[in-house]
């Protein structure tokens, strides 16, 4: 443990920092805040996620990468972390007939990770725990908070409610976030969400034989349009499959043996890995659950309250970056406490500056995605599409760089990948212009300099010759 910023700090500085949402973002933020010597307190409406029997949540498993990992390393946390991940190394496209295709993330050293939910959430809250100047309060939901006094009240174990003032709130509750109800109630606050029509559902792929029923290094995909289907592997040898598709398309599948002719349809090589009963059993286990797309500004009130993770920014989860968005926040807001000694004053406004374009564009990004994927993404397609970024990657390695590497693998500010990402597609049509141009030239001139005696061939000869040549 690295406790030299504490006692360099502690002294002068006994501010006390309330972070609302003991969620991801909320856990991390406690670790960043804590070590810089605040007064810690953190509030969070459920009950304490280590001691329950039953997590009840999203997803149970999500991909980790760069970002994340980054932000995770200035609390000192990446190691352990890490080292209960699953990498993958790359993606496994299943095809409607059961081929496989493994289209590998990048270079050896460039994968994802598959992390557990749960478990990146409980180290995250022992880790601010062990700083002595953290204090955890669990079963404690935010009702509301009043953005001239500061003074925020909560819903105790107990029912009873408790009145709490901090100097600075940390907005870490996410979609739904009660601590950005106030700030809607602000002028010149945006405001937009967006519900997509579709919904996801979970599955489990059980092992057999003690081991995993697909290779465990990969993020397994079916792309089927419409639906799509993306398992993540776990440490106790099961697959996550993660199934989406619209709401509409849920509430035709009401009876067993629709599910099985549905999966028999479009995910044929599932069944015999989930099982027949699984199947129908953990189809109907839960309702499909909602996607929605939020998207603010500014990030801050005042002096005193600011937003971070999924309460400022709620991304559709098909970029993989909603977490790892969440974490870099908790990064950038750091690096800007560096630079502003901590002036509250300063650092909020400069954050919501620097901020809100990165993950406006993420959330464009992930929307952008989505839509693509919806419309004619299937695994033809996607491995054709990946195989082109990764040929002109190889032959201009400098000048195209493939989105999802500078989204996935550095920390590229993401409105920068994205202004990145419009130039490489100039260069690119310039080159199939330049290329189609020097050919159509270069034809002509052959065809001058040589040309074919037509005379000789005869007319119905050249019929069918040109019937021959189908270019579709
Ligand atoms: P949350 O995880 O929602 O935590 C908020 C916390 O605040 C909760 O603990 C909640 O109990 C608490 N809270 C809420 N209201 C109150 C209140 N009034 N008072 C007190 N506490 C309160 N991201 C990735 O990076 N990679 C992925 O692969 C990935 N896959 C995903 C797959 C799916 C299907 C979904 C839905 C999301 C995925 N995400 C992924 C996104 C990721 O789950 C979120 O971005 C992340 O959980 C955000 O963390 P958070 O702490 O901001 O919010
Ligand atoms: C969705 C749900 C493949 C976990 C986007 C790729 C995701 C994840 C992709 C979920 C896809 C889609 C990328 C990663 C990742 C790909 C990525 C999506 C993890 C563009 C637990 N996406 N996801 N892109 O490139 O950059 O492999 O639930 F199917 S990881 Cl939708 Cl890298």
């Amino acid at each position: 443990m690295d406790y030299s910023n504490i006692d360099r700090r502690s002294s002068s500085n006994k501010k006390v920092v309330a972070v609302v949402g003991g969620g991801l973002v909320g856990a991390l933020n406690a670790c960043y805040f804590a070590k810089r010597g605040f007064q810690v307190e953190v509030f969070e409406s459920r009950e304490d996620i280590r001691k329950a029997k039953i997590v009840k949540g999203r997803s149970i498993n999500l991909a980790l990468s760069h970002r994340g990992r980054q932000a995770l390393k200035q609390v000192g946390m990446e190691d352990k972390i890490v080292s209960k991940g699953i990498p993958m190394h790359a993606r496994m496209i299943h095809s409607r007939n059961g081929k496989q295709s493994a289209i590998p993330y990048g270079k050896k050293g460039q994968y994802i990770l598959s992390v557990d939910r749960a478990n990146l959430n409980k180290e995250l809250l022992s880790e601010a725990e062990t700083y002595p100047n953290t204090k955890m309060n669990f079963d404690h939901k935010l009702l509301d908070w009043n953005a001239e006094t500061g003074a925020m009240t909560f819903i105790g174990p107990e029912g009873t409610k408790e009145e709490i003032q901090a100097d600075l709130i940390v907005g870490c509750d996410g979609a739904f976030s009660a601590i950005r109800k106030q700030f809607l109630r602000r002028s010149r606050f945006n405001y937009s969400q967006t519900y997509i029509p579709h919904g996801y559902l979970e599955l489990t792929m059980p092992p057999r034989n003690g081991d995993f029923t697909m290779k465990p290094n990969f993020l397994h995909i079916w792309p089927r349009n419409t639906f799509m289907m993306i398992a993540l592997p776990n440490l106790d040898k099961t697959f996550t499959c993660t199934l989406f598709m619209p709401f509409e398309e849920f509430e035709k599948l009401t009876t067993d043996d629709q599910v099985i002719e549905f999966f028999e349809k479009y995910f044929p090589d599932t069944i015999p890995l989930i099982g027949v009963e699984a199947l129908k059993k953990d189809y109907f286990r839960l309702p499909a659950q909602a996607m929605v797309s939020v998207k603010c500004s500014p990030y801050h009130l005042g002096n005193m309250c600011v937003l971070m993770g999924d309460a400022a920014h709620a991304v559709v989860p098909f970029y993989g970056q909603g977490m790892n968005a969440g974490f870099e926040d908790c990064l950038v807001f750091n690096e800007i406490m560096d630079q502003l000694k901590e002036d509250f004053s300063a650092v909020l406004p400069e954050y919501s500056r620097v901020r809100v374009p990165d993950d406006h564009a993420i959330a464009d990004l992930a929307m952008y995605n989505y839509v693509e994927m919806r419309a004619h993404v299937n695994s033809k397609w996607f491995l054709f599409r990946k195989h082109v970024d990764n040929f002109l990657h190889i032959i201009m390695p400098r000048t195209i760089i493939p989105l999802y590497t500078m989204v996935t693998f550095t920390r590229t500010r993401y409105h920068e990948a994205i202004k990145r990402w419009h130039w490489q597609d100039k260069v690119i049509n310039h080159g199939l212009l330049i290329s189609a141009t020097a050919a159509l030239l270069g034809g002509t001139y052959l065809l001058v300099k040589h040309p074919p005696n037509i005379s000789q061939i005869p007319v119905d000869h050249l019929w069918t010759r040109l019937q021959a040549f189908k270019p579709f």
